[in-house]
């Protein structure tokens, strides 16, 4: 008798519910970026199609803070990630790099993102086949060296087991330029870059494809030092270079090439991301919300682990795909003629304002300090919300 009183409340709940639902407005989704949601299964008829959303690419080297905004990219509706591009010129290695993102992908259910690879050296060793690392080999790649990206700090043993070895770095495994150039073709809507680590793939993309070069909307850059000094310093470098930032200076001739290619550019430099250090109350303030999501725990840890090694980083990557995700962010921004220095000793990879070579780059030069609170709050949602 008191399943069967209990059964019809639950009928009774239900009809209510399914009306309140016939009735809500399709406006009724407060996620502040105009054309998110779009789950709505009533649509109007009257209401116009929505526009394609931007499909981004996303060039990285994998390493920590590539799976920071990797991770919070993910999260937003209006943009769709179209494929990773690990490019290890610098910082990662290929087959650990690979095997990362995929874990990343399978641990956020998004098996549908395809994975290509890029380049293993920069195109200066490409070019001439003197495979000398001659810009990597001159910066010490963080305290622990490669380790540290080939293993996430330790944190890819959360990610889960693959067993699918096509989700492995195998011989053969897909180029970037074997697939990305016919997935472009089959985009309706918007397409741009993230770069966030070298331009090698991308230099190389427009070398091979020129076509591709009147497809790309944008391309976002993490990079670049315009006013303020280069990051080369890690402790034991010996790169007597205070103005280049690592990701330009890693490989600075493709960084010209892109960066005089024509390509509408938005360079997010170290004077943007130099406000964004991580201090021990972001940390804290993330640990207060690791629990709502397993990604938001995910890099909790990952900051704790940083800091208990005693590394100072900052949001570099995130602040990239954060003005590429919400440009309402961005605070100061200038348009300049830039190119790209990579023959002069002591500045090679410097980004410079050069009026005779240079094509207009957007500068961010200083974003607003509520990106810490937007990207926390964007990973302790649930994905695509
Ligand atoms: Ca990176």
């Amino acid at each position: 008798m008191a399943r069967s009183l209990v059964l019809f409340a639950a009928l009774v709940a239900l009809t209510f519910l399914l009306a309140s639902l016939a009735h809500a407005s399709p406006s009724n989704n407060n996620n502040g970026h105009g054309n998110g949601g779009g789950h709505g299964h009533h649509p109007r008829p009257s209401r116009s199609p929505q526009p394609p959303k931007p499909t981004v690419f996303i060039f990285n080297d994998v390493n920590i803070d590539d799976f920071m905004a990797i991770k919070y990219l993910l999260k937003y509706s209006h943009l769709e990630v179209g494929g990773l591009i690990p490019g290890c010129a610098g910082f990662c290695n290929m087959g650990p790099g690979i095997q990362n993102l995929f874990g990343l992908l399978a641990y956020m259910d998004r098996d549908d993102v395809p994975v290509w690879a890029g380049e293993a050296y920069a195109s200066a060793e490409l070019d001439s086949g003197n495979y000398s690392c001659k810009y990597q080999k001159t910066v010490p790649l963080f305290p622990r060296g490669k380790v540290w990206a080939d293993t996430a700090v330790g944190l890819n043993q959360r990610y889960p087991r693959l067993t699918d070895p096509q989700r492995n770095y195998y011989p053969g495994f897909p180029q970037v330029y074997d697939r990305l150039p016919q997935a472009m073709a089959e985009i309706d809507g918007p397409i741009v870059f993230l770069s966030l680590g070298t331009l090698t793939e991308i230099d190389y993309l427009f070398r091979r494809f020129p076509e591709l070069k009147q497809r790309v909307d944008r391309i976002y850059i993490m990079g670049g030092a315009v006013n303020v000094p280069g990051n080369l310093f890690f402790p034991r470098g010996n790169v007597p270079n205070t103005y280049a930032e690592c990701n330009i200076y890693l490989d600075p001739e493709s960084a010209r090439n892109v960066f005089i290619s024509g390509v509408p550019i938005t360079l997010i430099p170290l004077d943007a991301t130099d406000d964004f250090p991580i201090a021990d109350d972001f940390i804290a303030e993330l640990g207060q919300k690791a629990r709502r999501t397993k990604e938001a725990g995910w890099v909790h840890a990952l900051l704790a682990t940083i800091k208990a090694f005693g590394s100072n980083i900052s949001l570099w990557d995130p602040l990239a795909a954060g003005v590429l995700a919400d440009p309402s962010i961005v605070v100061e921004q200038v348009t300049v003629n830039m190119t790209v220095v990579i023959d002069q000793y002591t500045q090679i990879g410097r980004t410079v304002i050069d009026n005779v070579e240079g094509k207009p780059v957007e500068v961010v030069l200083k974003a607003s300090q509520d990106f810490y609170d937007i990207f926390i709050e964007k990973l302790s949602q649930r994905a695509r919300y």
